[in-house]
């Protein structure tokens, strides 16, 4: 038995954004299992379970010491029981039995694969499985319709599933920034996601971009995506175009976390070439000399890659379009974590009786939109100490 006298507890607050969630993690056994049980929730499309999981795992990551002990936890929010047995389980046999099934089952390993290319959801995957399809080979011996994401998804595949770097990210903006500027002067890009939250990887890079008058932001999008076509950065992109005026499904749209804004999810053909300075002209060079070819080498037999491979990665990219007076709202909506914002719309709703978007935030009994401009003030309304991106970590 511990000695009660050195068992430190811990106090945390119920919602992951009243806290303040680092990228240091001193539990980090303990988080990736019950990350790899709630991305298996999420896969099996019970979302309950896997947010369960998801909260749980966030309270342990903001922990500020190693969790030795069960009596350490005592006291804490968002412990279910079956995450606590999960935890024991961890501390006591050093793995959990439940997780090591999971990751070791064929379904999680086949819906893993699947969903690793781009535009195919735990749905689709669930489908494809069903039918017998465990592996890109048998994807594409199957005769499944792909529909253009899913296709440039698998001809991908390899390159979008290897994380991107911070250095890599940092030569997009680049490319996004010229592009934007040389559309519309004036115009203004901010990196978001997990790059703003200080992560040294990604699975993507987000960009958010407006302009300071209201307004000029219209039809921002398509032309900024013609550049970067016309200069060849583009092995895929799909415009949506902004429904924010046309919805009619009331303010701030509290029950889902999509939005309306005008967004482009894209696949860059980023170069290889790492000399700073030159890089743009370079990769403008080397862009239009090589044309985009299927890539991957779960895809393809082999035989045509060139030795060193190719001189050129995919990265995914996402651009959204925000006009000035909803910013505030669209940069706190798109820097994330998911499970941040997913916390910070519970709390406007069940504490505050706000509905919170990444358009505006409404105030339910009030009837009307509170006006920001800030993420401070948006804190400051929903009566929350301010967060900063890198502590939304959550
Ligand atoms: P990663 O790419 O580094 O792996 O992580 P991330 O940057 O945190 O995740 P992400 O999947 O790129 O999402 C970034 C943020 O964008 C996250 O807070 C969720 C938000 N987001 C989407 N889709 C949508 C959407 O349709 N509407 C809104 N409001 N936000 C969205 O990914
Ligand atoms: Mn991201
Ligand atoms: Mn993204």
């Amino acid at each position: 038995q511990t000695d009660e006298a050195e068992t430190e507890t811990f106090s945390v607050p119920s919602y992951a954004c009243q806290r303040r969630t680092t990228l240091e993690n001193h539990n980090t056994v303990l988080t990736d299992a019950l990350s790899l049980l709630a991305e298996n929730a999420e896969l099996s499309e019970e979302e309950g379970r896997g947010v369960a999981f998801r909260r749980a795992a966030a309270v342990l990551k903001c922990l500020p010491k190693v969790v030795m002990d069960m009596t350490q936890l005592r006291g804490l929010p968002c412990l279910g029981e079956h995450s606590l047995s999960v935890i024991k389980d961890v501390l006591e046999n050093g793995a959990s039995s439940e997780v090591e099934a999971t990751k070791n089952s064929e379904r999680y390993k086949a819906l893993k694969i699947l969903t690793g290319i781009f535009g195919v959801g735990a749905k689709t995957a669930d489908r494809w499985f069903r039918d017998g399809i465990q592996t890109l080979h048998q994807l594409r011996d199957s005769g499944q319709t792909l529909n253009r994401a899913q296709q440039a998804g698998l001809d991908h595949y390899d390159d979008i599933n290897q994380s991107v770097t911070k250095a890599e990210a940092d030569i997009i903006s680049e490319i996004v920034e010229k592009a934007v500027v040389a559309v519309l002067p004036g115009a203004q890009i901010t990196l978001t996601g997990g790059f703003r939250r200080g992560k040294l990887t990604g699975h993507d890079v987000d960009f958010l971009i407006t302009h300071p008058e209201e307004g000029r932001e219209e039809g921002l999008m398509s032309k900024v995506v013609s550049w970067l076509e016309t200069q060849g950065f583009l092995l895929y992109q799909k415009t949506t175009r902004n429904s924010y005026l046309e919805a009619k499904d009331g303010p701030a749209r509290p029950a889902s976390n999509m939005d309306r804004f005008e967004r482009c999810l894209s696949i860059f053909r980023l170069s290889k070439e790492k000399k700073r300075g030159a890089e743009l002209t370079e990769t403008l060079t080397e862009n239009l000399k090589t044309p985009p070819s299927c890539s991957s080498s779960h895809v393809q037999q082999g035989g045509d890659r060139e030795e060193g491979g190719k001189p050129w990665r995919a990265v995914r990219v996402d651009l959204v379009v925000s006009p000035i007076s909803q910013f505030g709202f669209a940069l706190l909506g798109w820097t994330g974590s998911k499970l941040f914002e997913r916390e910070l719309r519970r709390w406007a709703g069940r504490e505050k009786s706000m509905s919170l978007s990444s358009h505006a935030l409404f105030h339910n009994k009030q009837s009307r939109y509170l006006r920001a401009t800030t993420e401070e003030e948006i804190f400051s309304y929903l009566g929350l100490e301010y967060v900063k991106p890198s502590e939304r970590n959550a």
